[in-house]
């Protein structure tokens, strides 16, 4: 009999569910819920609520709990009661470093959660913040400032990362300034993905080491709360955090509540990660070599460390790696957005973005750049908002234009890697992976050959591996040569080594 394990991704803007089958070593099923077009009650197109003040990005929980109902309710009625109650354990994912607010009421909602109401219902009234700052909220500049004066040069050496205005830990001193008597009825701060794995379990889920080390708050050395860091973020913040679990241990055990759905109440439930360390599991490079480069909402550039190093220009990151040891991670926050905005306005097809723009240039465009900074960026932080180029970009032919933004952008993903080291190999995943274009300018870049794997969902397959270790004994290695083979493979062409590594310095001088 087939032992099917299930890994969701609460993303930016959608929740995906998805089915492994580890005997087979295919994917069996998925479900996906969009967050704009499934549940447009939320006014969230983007999976992100309005607000007049652009660096304010928040979200509704509520959102991501009625679609943990509705992406279950598709699996069950995509698959037959036997296949679902073959499922032998769940792993998930989260959008990192966004956070959920909860008062005293919540407790109760966990340990007694009634199948005949919907989640998001029984939840409404246990949130002591309504909305949730997610990982594009830039507004704790300030809070920033504030926690770097206190920790100094420690902070960064000892939690992974200086303090970032859309880390956990600035975004809840933000919200005890703002909001006192609010923080004070916080009985709960949870990441999205340990409040997701919470409401599985009906109960409280540790926050794994590798989505917590996005919170300016964990300590890496020591494995826990760093408690000088957590005070000077929020008075008791401490006793506000539920504890950080130990890497491979099951959060739990499915609440009886997800019977409803076909799922066997009491299957372990995995500690749940953020979506870029169970990416790294999903794209099979859990072992220090391959480089992965992600194209999604964001783009981000991450690899498994093989030792605990900083990055020396501070935009890097260093989260847990979900198999051990740790990950690096440059988040860049202009990415598939950025591009879609860009083609729409040029009124361009697919096709004509992802390969009729690269035939009608040449590699280099003649040292036209641009970087399209429409959010304000994270890699480098701190610049203004906007569209940059070094060329009059208004009045350029569109394939000029194309060639310009990606390069711009694999350059940028170049430039603040380096600290990370150099890779013999990049896998790609993410939407953008598709374009001929994008793929062969990363292998021009970086002078590596690039491989895009079959699948373009690594995070919720990263959990479903996770789901198969951690709670049925699967490992690692066996998993990664099952779920992850190569589809295509691209080799750089040397030729333009030089040309690309002139680029360099024009484009940090664009970002200025
Ligand atoms: C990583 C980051 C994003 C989010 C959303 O630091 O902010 O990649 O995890 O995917």
């Amino acid at each position: 009999m087939s032992q099917y394990y299930l890994g969701l991704d609460s993303s930016t803007q959608s929740l995906k569910a998805l089915v492994i089958d580890t005997d087979t070593g295919t994917i069996h099923s998925s479900a996906t819920v969009h967050f704009g077009s499934d549940l447009p009650q939320y006014a969230s197109p983007d999976g992100v609520l309005a607000n007049p003040d652009s660096t304010i990005k928040h979200a509704n929980p509520l959102m991501w709990l009625e679609a943990l109902d509705l992406v279950l309710r598709k699996l069950s009625d995509a698959n037959n009661a036997k296949t679902m109650a073959q499922i032998k354990g769940i792993g998930g994912s989260g959008q990192q470093h966004g956070s959920v607010y909860l008062n005293a009421q919540a407790a109760t909602v966990f340990a007694k959660l009634d199948p005949t109401q919907t989640l998001a219902a029984q939840f409404a009234d246990t949130l002591s913040r309504k909305t949730s700052p997610i990982w594009m909220d830039s507004s704790s500049t300030e809070e920033c400032r504030e926690i770097a004066t206190a920790i100094g040069a420690r902070l960064q050496a000892d939690t992974g990362s200086p303090a970032i205005e859309r880390f956990t830990g600035p975004q809840i001193r933000r919200f005890y300034k703002t909001e006192p008597a609010a923080y004070a009825n916080t009985k709960r701060i949870h990441l999205v993905s340990s409040f997701v794995a919470s409401v599985l379990i009906g109960g409280d889920a540790p926050i794994d080491r590798g989505d917590g080390a996005g919170m300016n708050l964990l300590n890496l050395r020591t494995g826990t709360w760093d408690p000088a860091i957590a005070e000077a973020t929020a008075p008791s913040l401490l006793s506000r955090l539920p504890h950080v679990g130990f890497t491979g241990q099951p959060a739990g055990k499915l609440a009886s509540y997800f019977g409803k759905y076909g799922l066997t109440p009491g299957i372990p439930v995995a500690q749940w990660t953020g979506d870029n360390p169970a990416s790294l599991i999903g794209m099979g490079a859990h072992r220090p070599g391959k480089g992965v480069i992600s194209l999604g909402t964001s783009d981000t550039f991450f690899a498994a460390l093989s030792d605990f190093r900083t990055d020396p220009n501070g935009c890097g990151h260093v989260f847990g790696n979900p198999s051990g040891g740790n990950m690096s991670l440059a988040c860049f926050k202009n990415g598939s957005l950025a591009r879609d905005r860009i083609r729409t306005e040029l009124d361009a097809s697919w096709e004509y973005f992802d390969i009729g723009a690269f035939n009608e240039t040449t590699p280099g465009n003649e040292g036209r750049l641009a970087l399209p900074w429409f959010e304000t960026e994270i890699t480098p932080s701190g610049r203004s908002t906007g569209l940059r180029s070094n060329f009059d970009f208004t009045n350029a032919p569109k394939a000029v234009r194309i060639r310009a933004v990606i390069e711009g952008q694999v350059l940028a993903l170049a430039a603040h890697s380096e600290w990370i080291g150099h890779f013999n190999t990049l896998r790609v995943t993410g939407g953008a992976s598709r374009s001929q274009g994008i793929l062969q300018t990363l292998a021009d870049v970086f002078q590596v050959s690039v491989e895009a794997i079959a699948i373009t969902d690594s995070a919720a397959l990263g959990a479903a591996m996770i789901a198969a270790h951690d709670t049925g004994g699967h490992d690692f290695d066996t998993l990664a040569k099952q779920f992850c083979p190569t589809v295509k493979t691209l080799a750089p062409r040397i030729e333009y080594a030089t040309t690309y590594q002139s680029l360099l310095p024009k484009l940090r001088e664009l970002e200025g």
